[in-house]
């Protein structure tokens, strides 16, 4: 626990009478969190609620529903063990308001307690709705989410006075904040960023290791019924669900990535392959973002690994640069920026997501591999989604809010603090380079350099118009001349560009002409 807590209020203690009741939400799943460390089991009580609201506010994939109310359910064991008296409401009990807020008034009209506490929510939409009800009712104490490396404020401190942000020079506040991968007062190995050493493709016939399987228990049995007759209508494939729902499991998931993923991960950090979902990938994040793994651990891990030799530098600095980087900087911008921030729409975008994004179906075979799985695991790779289903939805003027609740809702880790950040400014570039200094756009090429997916699409990637060309082309360069006015200036496209103004006026015409083409298919509702 690396951030200080806001101050808790100090609530008389009277005989007979509850203390506080505690709140416990879905993501807060630590049980050194900021809202129990302060909990007495003998004085105070604990409510955690399973509501339809939580799984509909966008139509969430059925194994992030399960994975969340399994991990609840269990939790809430561990808590009981721990001594305390937890008040479980379930989906299917009568007089299930279906909201947290309306299960939280229900709890205290029955139990009357002296105090109301929880740690504040991580998303903005229900810290809103807690705030707005602190104000109502003077005995609810929200306290500080302490599981971060850079508190709210701290961020607040650093961003203050700088017009644009940049992750690099924050991350290497938080490596001298926190020591790790230090020496002495210098980067580890001299370099604060070895980014050029993880971007190999992989050699055919590299071997994958296999992911361990976590075979449901009773009690995620029981969740899986439950989310299959509460939301049928739901994206993705319920029955295929295999992910830790205890910490035990989580830390199991851990030391396996550890051992076989982590010495490898540094290469092939950004390489995609055909039929393989996961590669050299940790798969924490959803069980990080609950609280079933502390990040703080994870780093150290990593950097002890390091430090005895088990893995090289590019691997250990990739990883922990993931989470003490980009993590931490992408909810320091969140806090900073919303709700405003929600709303940005740099570029105008208007269009429609298409509808392959939810059933796959696509003869674009990146896309169809990228959803595909999405559909089967809940999991995509950052690469993926920055430069796959994202790229596409930046190249083809999607609107930021539809595309923004499809990561929402698809992925098992996805939690609009970390998602929003990600896709409306890392990817969409919406919010005008706050967050990025330029559009990660590309061509097909880029795709081809980092997988084999190219090989069997039925496009050909070296092709920019006509029926069989990659529809990533002509979309690049439709994209990068329909926005030379915002995007031309900057220096950092300079070269692409310079390349843009070489081109042959008769080739720049039929690309953009075969772009036009492509987004007239896609505002008709065609499949590509
Ligand atoms: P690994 O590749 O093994 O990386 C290790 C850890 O680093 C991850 O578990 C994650 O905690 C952290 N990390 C890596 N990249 C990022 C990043 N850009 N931002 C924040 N943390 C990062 N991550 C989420 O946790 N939730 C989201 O909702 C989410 N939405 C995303 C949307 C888009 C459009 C993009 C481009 C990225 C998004 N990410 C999100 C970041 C990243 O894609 C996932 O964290 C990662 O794919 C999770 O898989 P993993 O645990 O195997 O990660
Ligand atoms: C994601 C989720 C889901 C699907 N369901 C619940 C729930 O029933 N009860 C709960 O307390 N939390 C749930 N969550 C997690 C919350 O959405 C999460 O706490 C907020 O988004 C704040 O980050
Ligand atoms: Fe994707 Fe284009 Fe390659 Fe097909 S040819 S896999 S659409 S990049």
């Amino acid at each position: 626990m690396l951030a200080h807590c806001a101050a808790v209020a100090v609530i008389p203690v009277f005989a007979m009478t509850l203390r506080n009741l505690v709140l416990v939400l879905g993501d807060q799943l630590s049980p050194s969190i900021s809202s129990l460390a302060q909990a007495d089991p003998a004085r105070d009580r604990i409510l955690m609620a399973e509501v339809a609201e939580e799984g509909r506010y966008v139509p969430h994939h059925p194994q992030k529903i399960v994975f969340v109310l399994s991990a609840m359910r269990h939790f809430a064991a561990e808590l009981r063990a721990l001594g305390f008296t937890v008040d479980y409401v379930e989906l299917n009990d009568p007089g299930n308001t279906g909201s947290l807020l309306g299960e939280l008034e229900r709890a205290r009209e029955r139990l009357v307690p002296e105090g109301v506490v929880l740690t504040e929510p991580g998303e903005w939409r229900l810290f809103e709705q807690f705030s707005r009800q602190a104000a109502r009712w003077p005995e609810l104490v929200m306290l500080e989410d302490d599981r971060f490396f850079c508190s709210r404020a701290r961020f607040a401190r650093w961003a203050s006075g700088r017009k644009q942000l940049r992750m690099e020079y924050f991350y290497r506040e938080m490596r001298r904040d926190t020591g790790l991968l230090m020496n002495g007062g210098e980067p580890e190995g001299g370099e604060w960023n070895l980014d050029v050493q993880n971007r190999k493709a992989l050699p055919k016939g590299t071997r994958i290791p296999a992911q361990p399987r976590f075979e449901p228990d009773t009690v995620t049995r029981a969740v899986m019924d439950l989310v299959a007759s509460h939301f049928p209508d739901h994206y993705g494939r319920l029955d295929a669900f295999d992910y830790p729902v205890t910490r035990e499991a989580a830390e199991s998931l851990w030391r396996h990535f550890l051992q076989v993923g982590l010495p490898q991960f540094g290469d092939y950090q950004d390489a995609m392959a055909d039929g393989q979902p996961f590669l050299f990938h940790a798969r924490i994040a959803a069980a990080m973002n609950t609280g079933l793994l502390d990040p703080a651990r994870v780093c150290e891990q990593v950097a002890e690994a390091y430090r005895r030799g088990a893995v090289a530098l590019n691997s250990a600095e990739g990883f922990i640069r993931q989470i003490l980087g980009w993590r931490e900087y992408v909810r320091g911008i969140y806090w900073l920026m919303m709700p405003d921030y929600a709303s940005r729409n740099a570029f105008g975008n208007q269009r429609e997501l298409p509808e392959f994004y939810w059933d796959g179906n696509t003869r674009m075979n990146c896309m169809a591999q990228a959803i595909g799985q999405t559909l089967e695991h809940a999991y995509a790779h950052h690469i993926q989604r920055l430069m796959v289903t994202g790229n596409f939805a930046l190249l083809a003027g999607i609107e930021p809010k539809q595309i923004c609740d499809w990561y929402l809702a698809v992925y098992m880790d996805a939690y609009d603090w970390v998602e929003l950040p990600n896709t409306l400014g890392m990817v969409m570039h919406a919010d005008g380079g706050y967050l990025g200094s330029k559009p990660y756009c590309a061509s097909g090429q880029y795709i081809k350099r980092m997988s084999d997916h190219c090989k069997s699409c039925h496009y050909k990637v070296s092709e920019h118009t006509g029926e069989r060309a990659c529809p990533f082309n002509a979309l690049y360069w439709h994209f990068l001349i329909r926005h030379q006015d915002r995007l031309g200036g900057n220096h950092r496209m300079a070269m692409v560009y310079r390349n843009l103004e070489r081109m042959d006026p008769a080739r720049r015409e039929a690309v953009w002409a075969w772009g036009e083409n492509l987004l007239a298919r896609l505002d008709r509702g065609e499949r590509l």
